[in-house]
């Protein structure tokens, strides 16, 4: 796109394009270039490109809005959903790529991600559900989903994004975690002095980089640890426990185990033994309301 000889308001059009922040800016940038392009002969290459590029941006915008649509209806709340929201750029599906099996597109440029994306982090035994909500500053951040979730994972890169986000927060009940990323850019004075004020303010907060993987185990436990569950593992007389955990919410009974596992199971439940933090010793034979602790072991003797 030349602008040799175009006209002032061309090249004001043109100027809006290349700062437009958003698709729908650049799409009404686009009308106006298309517009003031000259309709003569040697500039009929030009308009041809404007055009496409019009066509195809207006079929992008269409698309993920479509795909946001449907994912809206299509997303199947797991019992442990977090959410990762932020700026744009800050690395959410850089994280969402490293904790989870979603593959989502990495990229410098800015909004790359325009619809949200589903990933699953396994965590000892258990499914936790991540989705990554296209940037708070865009046009496609999707709020409906933040306020459904259980776990507000706010990513940033900067303390002042932290206000700027909590401000869009008031009314969302989900627990929050703050977590400041990219800190391979930062000196170890620099990292001291981010944690000190983190503290300070008195935030749920932790410091990683997906470059360096530092502190991606710890923030793995810490998002587990925020939809406060317990997990307990199951088995029948003479086998191996169960590999995958049962979640359920703290003070659970033997009794919501049971019915967890079928509907009505817990009237064919004959006998219950325990072993692990609940238990007074292994094996201990307990009733249908005994309360149990995270890691317990539950067997169960049918009628
Ligand atoms: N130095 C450094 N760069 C990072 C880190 N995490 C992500 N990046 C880079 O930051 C840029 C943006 O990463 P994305 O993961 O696409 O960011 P995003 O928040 O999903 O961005 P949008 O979806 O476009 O809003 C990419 O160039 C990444 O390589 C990090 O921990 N350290
Ligand atoms: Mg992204």
């Amino acid at each position: 796109m030349a602008s040799t000889n175009q006209s002032p308001a061309y090249q004001k059009a043109q100027g809006k394009f290349l700062l437009a922040l958003t698709d729908k800016e650049r799409i009404g940038a686009l009308e106006e270039m298309i517009k003031e392009c000259p309709k003569h002969k040697s500039s009929e290459n030009m308009l041809a490109n404007l055009k496409t590029r019009y066509k195809k941006l207006k079929e992008k915008v269409e698309k993920s809005k479509k795909s946001g649509k449907s994912n809206k209806i299509g997303i199947k709340k797991e019992d442990m959903q977090a959410v990762l929201i932020g700026f744009t750029n800050t690395g959410k599906s850089s994280l969402l790529s490293i904790l989870t099996n979603a593959h989502p597109r990495i990229s410098n440029p800015e909004f790359t991600t325009t619809y949200p994306i589903i990933g699953m982090m396994g965590y000892m035994g258990t499914n936790i559900q991540i989705i990554e909500i296209p940037a708070i500053e865009s046009e496609s951040y999707d709020k409906g989903i933040v306020n459904t979730a259980d776990t507000i994972l706010i990513l940033v890169t900067k303390l002042e994004q932290i206000t700027k986000i909590q401000e869009k927060l008031t009314k969302t009940p989900g627990k929050k975690l703050i977590i400041f990323s990219k800190i391979d850019l930062l000196t170890e004075n620099e990292k001291r002095k981010m944690a000190a004020t983190l503290e300070s303010k008195k935030y749920n907060f932790i410091l990683i980089s997906t470059k360096t993987r530092e502190g991606i185990d710890e923030l793995k436990n810490k998002i587990f640890e925020s939809f406060d569950k317990i997990r307990i593992y199951t088995k029948e007389p003479g086998k191996e426990k169960s590999k995958k955990p049962i979640v359920l919410k703290p003070d659970s009974t033997i009794k919501e185990v049971a019915e967890k596992i079928l509907k009505g199971f817990s009237n064919k439940v004959k006998e219950t033994k325990i072993w692990g933090p609940s238990s007074k010793f292994s094996g201990q034979k307990v009733g249908l309301n005994h309360k149990l602790k995270d890691m317990d072991v539950v067997e169960f003797k049918t009628k």
